[in-house]
């Protein structure tokens, strides 16, 4: 931004000078004023076309195909565990995680930090879904969901069931964003 204001004062200052020197001083107050005025209006017009920029992005980072990636909560064993219990992640790319629970177990997809560090776009479950943050997903034996996602903050972070005695028993494991 600073060299927008740089410039225009380059271009304008030739102007300023004559004013300082032959103009009243009402003139030059005038002067100010025009100067502000198109300062500010530059800064709209700049920031307007930024905004227009963000907006097209984000329109076609939602049309951008997702990758889509499966865990499952448990298995038909009723093993306590994450399969697999290693997910990866790119920035700024958009995911479809499939989550299902073919156990008889009722279980926990529990990662609130990797939560805090994507954007969710919508959560789907039979037929609701559900739009915005969303930090523990609950799934009952048999159960199913969709979590449509851009994950945007680089780390790595821990998942687990926040069952009683799950975590402990190995439902546990982690997510990397990088
Ligand atoms: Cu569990």
């Amino acid at each position: 931004m600073n060299w927008l204001f740089t410039g225009f004062y380059k271009i304008l200052y030739p102007f300023l000078d004559i004013g300082v020197r032959w103009a009243s001083p009402r003139l030059w107050g005038s002067l100010r004023q025009i100067t502000i005025v198109c300062l500010l209006l530059l800064s709209l017009i700049f920031t307007s076309s930024n905004q227009a920029i963000a907006a097209n992005s984000t329109d076609n980072l939602l049309k951008q195909p997702a990758i889509e990636i499966t865990i499952s909560l448990g298995n038909s064993a009723n093993e306590l565990k994450f399969e697999p219990d290693h997910l990866e992640f790119v920035p700024g790319k958009r995911y479809l995680l499939r989550l299902n629970n073919p156990s008889q177990l009722k279980h926990y997809f529990t990662a609130k930090d990797f939560a805090d560090g994507i954007w969710t776009q919508k959560v789907q479950a039979g037929k609701v879904e559900v739009k915005g943050a969303i930090h523990e997903l609950e799934l009952k034996p048999g159960g199913e969901a969709e979590w449509v996602f851009v994950p945007l903050k680089p780390g790595s972070y821990k998942l687990h069931c926040s069952i009683a005695g799950h975590t402990e028993a190995g439902m546990n494991g982690e997510i990397a964003i990088r």
